[in-house]
């Protein structure tokens, strides 16, 4: 990478690979120049990853003139001025690090309601942004009809012996097809709007610090999935993210438990800064916001077993396969327990 560093300009004294995400390669940089983080972006799933770079910096120079106390993961330049850096076929681009962290799971239900509040403030600080302005970065990225067809033809067209061994899970799946009539009904519907939407708001993709003692969340990171979206798909993958003790990695399924506390620290958070932006309509589709992520990524990790993890890949033998049934308890706790 030393290359790279170059173009940067910086002297950097160490490299430490970071385990977060599953599709790109991150790195933490220390150099004489400062912290910084480095990403390759992957560009087997984000086709052209100058879409990213261009939101980000379509993002940041409206905020810079608009909210320029907003906190913001702003592109660090190359010496030449670029975000984005194409070297031997990969693509990089650098952030300043922040003093802050990121959790993997929540301990508790004020994690929830900060995490929250900082996705609302995304949206809200950017309503005045003109989503024209923003490009498809991973086209029907969210779009449920999509992701139930990828599902049906997996099914089918898969590894024969993994459909076979994963029979219930997929008839379970396939007998929540309703979702997906509930979830056409809600984009068409004339009151549900499109918005500056994160479409990634796990709790990892949030920081955290602290102010005299009290945990504070105030940034925002990865946005390489911001598009027009649905408010469904952030409050979704909250609810997906924030409201069980356990992740997605978890096999043990007698963990996955709903916490109810929690679920109200987080429609707190999030309504703190969007109450006034819903509509009602979409005020009606706050719980169903958590079936439709959920269900979504049930169907995404069940497919991705079946065609021999060709999407997100596999630490082990079976991992997505884990991860689909790991979502498939979290959306059975959901239903029981939210309402
Ligand atoms: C992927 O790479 P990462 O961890 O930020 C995925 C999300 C999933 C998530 C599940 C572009 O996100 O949609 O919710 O894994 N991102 C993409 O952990 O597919
Ligand atoms: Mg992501």
């Amino acid at each position: 990478m030393e290359s790279i560093f170059n173009q940067y300009g910086w002297s950097v004294l160490s490299v430490q690979q970071l385990h977060q995400g599953l599709i790109n390669s991150t790195y933490s940089i220390s150099s004489n120049q400062g912290d910084f983080i480095l990403q390759t972006v992957n560009h087997h799933i984000f086709k052209d990853p100058r879409t990213i770079d261009d939101n980000i910096n379509a993002i940041g120079n409206f905020l810079n003139q608009q909210a320029p106390n907003y906190h913001f993961t702003h592109l660090v330049p190359t010496q030449n001025g670029k975000t984005l850096v194409e070297w031997e076929g990969q693509f990089y681009r650098a952030f300043k690090q922040l003093n802050g962290y990121s959790l993997s799971v929540l301990d508790n239900s004020n994690q929830a309601k900060e995490a929250a509040s900082q996705f609302g403030k995304f949206t809200q600080v950017l309503s005045e942004f003109n989503i024209r302005n923003l490009k498809i970065t991973l086209p029907d990225f969210h779009n449920l009809s999509l992701r139930y067809h990828q599902f049906t033809e997996a099914i089918i067209k898969g590894n024969a012996s993994k459909i076979d061994s994963s029979k219930e899970s997929i008839l379970f799946l396939k007998s929540l097809h309703p979702i997906v009539n509930k979830y056409e009904y809600f984009v068409k519907h004339p009151e549900s709007l499109l918005r500056v939407t994160h479409h990634d708001t796990k709790i990892s993709n949030v920081l955290f610090n602290k102010e005299n003692g009290i945990e504070k969340a105030f940034c925002v990171i990865d946005l390489d999935t911001v598009m027009p979206g649905y408010f469904i798909s952030d409050v979704g993958d909250m609810c997906r993210t924030y409201l069980c003790k356990v992740s997605e990695e978890e096999k043990d399924l007698n963990l996955i438990q709903i916490e109810k506390e929690r679920w109200e620290f987080l429609k707190n958070g999030y309504l703190s800064q969007m109450q006034n932006t819903l509509s009602s309509i979409e005020i009606d589709h706050f719980i169903f916001s958590g079936q439709f992520m959920i269900y979504m990524q049930a169907l995404r990790f069940l497919s991705d077993h079946l065609n021999n993890d060709s999407y997100y890949g596999a630490k082990y033998e079976g991992q997505n396969y884990v991860r689909a049934t790991n979502q498939i308890e979290l959306l059975k706790r959901f239903n029981e327990s939210i309402n």
